[in-house]
C-alpha cells in the first residue's frame, strides 16, 4: 500500500499525542510535531524522494533518527515507535486530545482514574457526573468537557487542498489504469480550489460494462465502502477521507462535471436560467424535451444558457453569473504568470537550503526573480537575522548574483511587526534592501483597533514594501487576528504598498475576499511561496488558486511583472 505524507505525519502526531499523555521529554514530543508539519506540507511525496535517493534530512526539522522513522514507514507501512505506544496506551485516547480544554494531563488522568478511553465515554462520564470529582477537575471543568464533547460531535472533518491533492493524485493514477477507462477528474470543492475540502468527488468516464466501481472499492487504501451501485459509490480511506465516485458515459462528460464540481448554489442558479429557456439541466446533458442538445463539455453547458465558460474557482454564486452574462468575467490569472517569488527563506533563518540552491529551483519553475527575506531578529525561535547577519547576506547576494544565469535574487527581509507598528530592523539597514516584507508574529490577540493601527503605522515606514500573510490565520490552527482589512488595504494604496498571498497551504492568506477588495482598492497582491525549502515553490499553485478564487487577473498580481517592472513598483520613496 502507498504511504503518503500525510499519512507519515499522522503516525508522527500520533506518537507525539501518547509521549505528551505520558509525560515524555517536550523537546522529543516538539520534534515528533515538528516533523508532521514538514510532512503534511511537503509537495512531493517522501516516498518518491526516497526513491530518488534523496536524503530526507534536507528536510526542515528532520535528523537521523526521524529520516530512518520515515524510511522504515514508506518502506514496511509500520513504525515499531507508535506500535509499542499503542501497546502501551489503548488507541483511542488520542482522540480525547481533540477536545478543546483537554490537554494530556487530563487525558491521563480521565484515564487511569475512570477508565475513559474514547469520546463516548468521556461524554457518559461527564452526563453522569462522575468527572467533578477528580483531581484538578471540579464541576465547571465537566460542564466544559460536556459542552465540548456535544460541539465536537457537530463538526466534520475538512482536509486541506494540499493534503486531499495527495490522497487525489494517487487515487486517480490507479484509477485512470482501469479497463475501459477515459477520463478521470475530480470535481467537487477540489477542482474549485477551496482552501479544504470536505470530501472527493471524482468522476469517470468509461465505455459501457466497465470495471471502474469494482476496482475502485477494492482500491488498497480504502478503509470502508459506503455504497456501491452500478455508476456510483462512495468510500472512506484509511486516512479518514470520504471519496465519491461517479461514472458517466463520454457524451455526459461535461454536463456531469459541470453538477459535480458545483458549487451547488452556482449549480442551482443555473438550472434556473435553463427553466426559463425552457431546458432541463441534469448530470447526463442538457435536454428540451427528449432531446440533448448539449453536455459533451462544459463549454456546451454554458453555451445552452447563453453563457460563456465559467471557471471553478468562480463557481461560488458570487457574482460571477451576472459578470459572465454582462461581459465581465475576470481573465484569471495563471501559474505561468508568475515571474518571480518575493517570499523565500534559507538556512540563514528557519529555511534549510542554501541561497543558490533556492535560486536554482526557483528558476526551474521558470521564475526570474526570487527575493530573500529571512526572518528578523525578534523572530528567535527562526533564528531571525540582526543587522550584522544581514548585512553579511546582503553581501553573499551582491556576489552570487552575476554567477547565477537566468535569475535574479533580490535582497529583502522578513521584518517583525512590533506591537507599537514599529519595525524591528533600524532604518539604515533596511533602507539597503530591495523590498522589506512586514509581518505580525506576536501579539494576535489586540483588539480591532490596536492591531489596525499597528499594521497601519507599520505601513508607514518609508521602507515597507509588502504586508505578509495579512490576517494571520492558520487554516485549522489559528483565526485570523481581528482587523479593519478594508482600512488596511485602503493604506496601503496611500502609501504604495502591497498585499502578500502567502501560497503556504497552512495559510492561504490573503483570504479570497480580501483579494477582491484589493483589487477593486487597486492595491496588487503579491503571491509567494514562503519557501522553506527549494520543495516549497511546487506551493505557488494553491497560492494562484486562491488568487483565482478571488477573481485576480494578472493585472492585479504584482508578481506577474517583469523583474525590469517590478523594480520600480517596489521602490518605495514616501
Ligand atoms: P465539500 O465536499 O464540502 O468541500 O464541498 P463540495 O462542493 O465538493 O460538495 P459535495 O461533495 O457535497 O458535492 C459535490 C458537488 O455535487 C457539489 O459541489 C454540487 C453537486 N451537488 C451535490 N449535491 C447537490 C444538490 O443537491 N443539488 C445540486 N444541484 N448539486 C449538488
Ligand atoms: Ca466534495
Ligand atoms: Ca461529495
Amino acid at each position: 500500500m502507498p504511504v503518503h505524507n500525510a499519512d507519515i505525519a499522522a503516525i508522527f502526531e500520533e506518537i507525539a499525542d501518547r509521549l505528551e499523555i505520558q509525560g515524555a521529554n517536550p523537546f522529543r514530543i516538539r520534534a515528533y510535531r515538528n516533523a508532521a508539519r514538514t510532512l503534511g506540507e511537503l509537495p512531493q511525496e517522501a516516498r518518491a524522494l526516497l526513491e530518488k535517493g534523496e536524503n530526507l534530512t534536507r528536510l526542515p526539522g528532520i535528523g537521523d533518527d526521524l529520516a530512518g522513522k520515515i524510511h522504515e514507514i514508506v518502506s514496511t507501512g509500520r513504525c515499531s515507535l507508535l506500535e509499542r505506544l499503542r501497546r502501551e496506551l489503548p488507541p483511542a485516547v488520542t482522540e480525547l486530545l481533540q477536545i478543546p480544554g483537554l490537554g494530556p494531563k487530563r487525558v491521563k488522568a480521565l484515564y487511569h482514574d475512570l477508565e475513559v478511553q474514547t469520546v463516548e465515554q468521556l461524554h457518559r462520564a461527564a452526563r453522569d457526573g462522575r468527572i467533578r470529582a477528580l483531581p484538578g477537575f471540579g464541576e465547571k471543568t465537566e460542564r466544559n468537557i460536556l459542552q465540548a464533547v456535544e460541539a465536537h460531535a457537530s463538526q466534520t472533518r475538512r482536509f486541506k487542498l494540499a493534503v486531499a491533492a495527495q490522497y487525489a493524485d494517487a487515487l486517480c493514477a490507479y484509477l485512470q489504469t482501469t479497463p475501459g477507462v477515459n477520463q478521470v477528474v475530480v470535481a467537487g470543492s477540489f477542482r474549485r480550489m477551496r482552501e479544504t475540502v470536505g470530501d472527493l468527488d471524482i468522476l469517470v468516464t468509461a465505455a459501457a460494462d466497465n470495471p471502474a466501481i469494482q476496482r475502485f472499492t477494492a482500491y488498497d487504501e480504502v478503509a470502508e465502502v459506503l455504497s456501491a451501485g452500478a455508476t456510483r459509490a462512495s468510500v472512506i480511506l484509511k486516512s479518514g477521507l470520504q471519496v465519491d465516485l461517479r461514472v458517466v458515459a463520454q457524451q455526459s462528460y461535461g454536463a456531469a462535471l459541470h453538477y459535480f464540481t458545483g458549487s451547488k448554489d452556482h449549480n442551482i442558479a443555473i438550472r434556473r436560467i435553463a427553466q426559463k429557456l425552457g431546458l432541463k439541466i441534469n448530470e447526463y446533458g442538457v435536454f428540451r424535451g427528449a432531446e440533448r442538445i448539449a453536455g459533451e463539455d462544459e463549454a456546451s453547458v454554458y453555451r445552452s444558457v447563453g453563457l460563456p465558460y465559467i471557471a471553478p474557482e468562480l463557481r461560488e454564486n458570487r457574482g460571477e453569473i451576472e459578470a459572465a452574462r454582462g461581459g465581465r468575467l475576470p481573465r484569471l490569472v495563471e501559474r505561468s504568470d508568475l515571474r518571480g517569488d518575493l517570499h523565500a527563506h534559507t538556512k540563514a533563518s528557519d529555511g534549510h537550503d542554501s541561497l543558490r540552491d533556492m535560486a536554482l529551483a526557483a528558476r526551474a519553475l521558470g521564475l526570474e526573480y526570487l527575493a530573500i527575506t529571512e526572518h528578523s531578529r525578534h523572530l528567535t525561535i527562526a533564528h531571525g537575522l540582526d543587522p550584522l547577519r544581514l548585512t553579511r547576506q546582503c553581501d553573499e547576494i551582491d556576489r552570487l548574483n552575476p554567477e547565477l544565469d537566468g535569475i535574479t535574487l533580490l535582497k529583502g527581509i522578513e521584518v517583525d511587526i512590533l506591537e507599537d507598528g514599529s519595525l524591528d530592523l533600524p532604518e539604515d539597514v533596511l533602507g539597503r534592501l530591495d523590498l522589506v516584507i512586514g509581518a505580525v508574529h506576536s501579539r494576535f490577540d489586540l483588539s480591532r483597533a490596536r492591531q489596525t493601527e499597528r499594521i497601519l503605522r507599520a505601513m508607514d515606514h518609508p521602507h515597507f514594501t509588502l504586508l505578509a500573510h495579512p490576517s494571520g490565520r492558520l487554516i485549522d490552527q489559528r483565526p485570523p487576528y481581528d482587523v479593519d482589512m478594508l482600512r488596511i488595504i485602503r493604506h496601503a494604496k496611500q502609501r504604495g504598498c502591497f498585499l502578500e498571498l502567502n501560497a503556504h497551504p497552512q495559510r492561504l492568506d490573503l483570504l479570497d475576499s480580501n483579494c477582491q477588495t484589493a483589487k477593486e482598492e487597486g492595491v496588487l497582491v503579491s503571491i509567494n511561496s514562503d519557501a522553506h525549502s527549494t520543495f516549497d515553490f511546487a506551493n505557488l499553485r494553491y497560492g494562484v488558486g486562491q488568487a483565482r478564487r478571488g477573481w485576480l487577473e494578472k493585472n492585479d498580481v504584482l508578481n506577474t511583472h517583469s523583474l525590469a517592472a517590478l523594480r520600480p513598483l517596489i521602490r518605495r520613496t514616501m
